[in-house]
């Protein structure tokens, strides 16, 4: 099968943008109505509902934020009362309090249809037994997924996270043919499946990775090591959780399920930047229940891709998130991603793939950006002089994409902490190490 709902999936565009406006009038309508908050934010904005007659009228809304949810923690912008939500996810976000997410009933046929439709739209089916390795609990990675797979009627193996050679070992009994991870975590198993001689007994066709951005050279590394074919997930808990937007089988872009969010890319005055251009992706939920949200920064960077997409799906199409913005560092006036850095280092066979960005801000200046890279075994002669001339080359060649100097560290194989969940990879030691 090709499409999941290949009504909705193959919808014209003219027919997308009446749908989107008349689930956008609902929308804003119903948190209005239901939602305290909105309401007095679309007051103090002077919006009525009846003032949204065009999708171009959402840019007269506020935006909102994580902070918003901080604020109305725990339930405050729920639109529904308690009684219609049938479950709860939560992010804990790396400071202060979680972010609460609730779902009706409604609302998780929703999210395991938009499932249903991504794994379909990479080949996975009834056929397949799938193996879904994150965490099962608050975290939408876990049972999103899961109820996708059961959706499409594969096997589920939900195996979620710890004891990476049980993982292999799992995958190797069950003939487990598609795998769903974090890529860092995908990465480890990778490299402990080719450190216990176990490639050769996986049957993996298909990763799905997400959850943290990933560079176009991991995939090739994982699709050379694992011999599957591996595509991006995009999501957030927010907006359901994983599943929002998804590569096709021609791995160029992730469509975003028009019927479902609005999509807008902003610059940092909130204008819209032209298509192409890259701006931080602000989605509208247009059929959420139990919390729908409007104008929401994700703080996701990313753009959109103007050209029709091979695979016949007429959604709009990003491209990969590169960070976030509060990610993105700022060296001596330049702005770097970790991704950016993962897609160098994946290059290199002497070093792993696993590093840690460490920032030396002095004086509310970030003078120093400094690599830490594990050294392989291949990449270790036992001369000194080698290790200094490898050390240069990857500073080489990370100046060569960053546009700017690095101090790399190589430290021993291991030595950097692998996660199962998301990756870690800049640690600020400005109160020390
Ligand atoms: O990470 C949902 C998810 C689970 C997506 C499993 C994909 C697979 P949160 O924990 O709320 O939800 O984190 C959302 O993670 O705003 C992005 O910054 C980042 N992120 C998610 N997917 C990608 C991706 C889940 N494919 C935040 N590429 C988002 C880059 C991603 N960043």
């Amino acid at each position: 099968m090709k499409y999941w709902q290949p009504k909705y999936e193959t919808m014209p565009g003219s027919e997308i943008k009446a749908l989107q406006l008349k689930r956008l009038k609902n929308v804003v309508k119903n948190v209005y109505e239901h939602v305290p908050f909105y309401r007095q934010a679309f007051g103090s904005a002077g919006i009525k509902p009846d003032d949204i007659s065009s999708l171009d009228d959402i840019s007269k809304l506020p935006c909102t934020s994580k902070a918003d949810l901080r604020d109305n923690y725990p339930f405050g912008l729920f639109a529904t009362p308690m009684r219609d939500v049938v479950r709860l996810h939560a992010s804990s976000g790396t400071s202060g309090k979680a972010t609460v997410v609730g779902y009706t009933a409604s609302d998780i046929e929703t999210w395991s249809d938009l499932m249903a439709r991504n794994f379909t739209m990479v080949g996975i089916g009834p056929e397949d037994i799938f193996q879904n390795a994150v965490n099962y609990g608050l975290f939408t990675g876990g049972l999103g997924i899961h109820f996708g797979i059961e959706r499409i009627g594969a096997t589920a193996v939900p195996s979620g996270t710890g004891n990476t050679r049980h993982q292999l070992e799992m995958m190797a009994d069950f003939g487990v043919t598609a795998l769903h991870c974090t890529p860092s975590y995908a990465l480890y198993l990778a490299e402990t499946a080719l450190e216990l001689d176990m490639v050769d007994r996986l049957s993996l066709r298909t990763g799905c990775f997400g959850a943290e951005p990933w560079s176009a050279n991991t995939r090739l590394e994982l699709e050379d090591v694992l011999d599957i074919k591996a595509y991006d997930s995009y999501g957030l808990s927010e907006m359901f959780g994983p599943g929002v937007a998804f590569e096709c089988q021609e791995q160029h872009g992730l469509h975003i399920w028009d019927d479902h969010f609005l999509v807008e890319i902003l610059d940092p005055d909130g204008e819209s930047v032209a298509p192409g251009e890259k701006g931080e992706l602000v989605l509208s939920s247009l059929t959420k229940q139990a919390m729908p949200l409007i104008r929401y920064r994700t703080g996701d960077i990313t753009s959109i891709m103007e050209d029709e997409c091979l695979c016949g799906r007429t959604h709009t199409r990003l491209d990969k998130v590169v960070g976030r913005t509060d990610d993105m560092l700022i060296v001596r006036g330049i702005n770097v991603f970790p991704s950016q850095i993962e897609s160098v280092l994946v290059g290199i066979p002497e070093v792993g793939d696993q590093f840690q960005v460490l920032i030396d801000r002095k004086r509310h200046k970030l003078d120093e950006i400094h690599i830490k890279v594990e050294l392989m075994e291949r990449g270790f002669t036992g001369e000194l002089k080698d290790l200094g001339d490898l050390k240069c080359c990857v500073e080489d060649r990370l100046k060569a994409v960053l546009n700017l100097r690095t101090v790399v560290e190589l430290v021993e194989r291991g030595a950097i902490p692998r996660t199962a969940g998301k990756a870690q990879r800049v640690v600020d030691v400005r109160g020390g190490y």
